[in-house]
């Protein structure tokens, strides 16, 4: 029996190859490809059904590192199969489906919710940095756009893999202003903004926030040009593990993004993200509202105890 259905392969390798990227999408994909594998597995009983679910679970959690909102999604519908007493493997498939259905409109409403209020931030005529491509970030500025705000955006390149760019076309498309940079201008630039929106891959239970590399220089100089810095995020980025005292694991990418045909004897390093601590973040624009970093456990509790389980 093949425990790697062919829609959880085909997500691993599309994560991969970050043919989807960005935290939200990699976690929509993964859950997408779970819910195709139930409606189709041809287990009999709830052991294997189990079984294939944990080796797809095993394979889309190593087809990037850094993802615990991929990981809390996934961890949350095995266990509603696991904890069920059916054994009717239809009805457990069933499961899978309404859990992950709940699981994708939830994160859709927290999309909203963080939209509405990070749109209040943005002020007529100002100027906002983002780095990197974040879905949350780029849903932010389309509602503030709808809601009639003018305001320009600049889009730092993001080397190596230059997801900048695929943010400074949604920017263009929404008929907003975009001036695209290379990062190490960032700071040339940074007195011209008014406030930096980036995403979040991870957030630790210190409140500290893990986004693409690069993030963490763009919060000092802001912090240095006392530009005002936030994190957009849905909570469930919150990596439980790191309660325990468990450091978030930075993905480490081939060195070919960087520099193909290298010299041999080169020794290539590529981080795909870095840590920016909570004291360079003014807030974390979340679906509860913008909270401080420092409350973020307290928080988690509150909204969702099931992640600690
Ligand atoms: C993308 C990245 C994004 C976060 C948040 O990195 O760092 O800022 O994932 O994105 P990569 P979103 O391109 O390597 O996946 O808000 O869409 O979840």
């Amino acid at each position: 029996m093949n425990l790697l259905s062919d829609p959880v392969q085909t997500a691993v390798k599309q994560i991969r190859r970050l043919e989807i990227q960005g935290a939200r999408n990699v976690a929509i994909a993964a859950i997408k490809s779970i819910e195709t594998l139930a409606a189709r597995t041809e287990t009999s009983n709830k052991k294997d059904f189990l079984r294939e679910l944990i080796k797809s679970k095993d394979a889309l959690f190593a087809s990037r590192a850094t993802e615990p909102l991929m990981r809390n999604a996934l961890r949350l519908i095995i266990n509603r199969v696991d904890k069920s007493e059916e054994k009717n493997v239809n009805r457990l498939a069933e499961i899978v489906y309404q859990a992950s259905k709940q699981f994708l409109g939830d994160l859709e409403n927290s999309s909203k919710r963080i939209a509405e209020i990070g749109s209040r931030r943005i002020r007529s005529n100002s100027v906002v940095l983002t780095h990197c491509h974040s879905s949350t970030v780029t849903n932010l500025l389309n509602r503030a756009k709808y809601e009639g705000k003018v305001f320009k955006v600049i889009c730092t390149e993001t080397r190596p893999v230059l997801q900048g760019q695929i943010t400074a076309k949604e920017m263009l498309d929404m008929g907003v202003e975009t001036t695209f940079i290379i990062d190490s201008a960032a700071r040339f630039f940074m007195n011209d903004v008014d406030l930096v929106l980036v995403g979040a891959d991870a957030i630790t239970s210190e409140g500290n926030v893990i986004n693409k590399i690069g993030t963490s220089m763009v919060a000092l100089i802001a912090h240095e040009a006392r530009t005002p810095f936030y994190v957009v995020s849905e909570l469930l980025k919150f990596d439980p593990a790191t309660v325990s005292g468990d450091y978030e694991k930075i993905e480490e990418r081939s060195p070919n993004e960087i520099w193909k045909n290298a010299p041999k004897e080169l020794i290539i390093r590529n981080p795909a993200f870095d840590v920016t601590r909570r004291d360079f973040i003014h807030g974390i624009i979340c679906e509860d509202g913008m909270i401080s970093p420092h409350s973020i456990t307290e928080v988690m509790h509150r909204k969702y105890p099931w992640v600690f389980e």
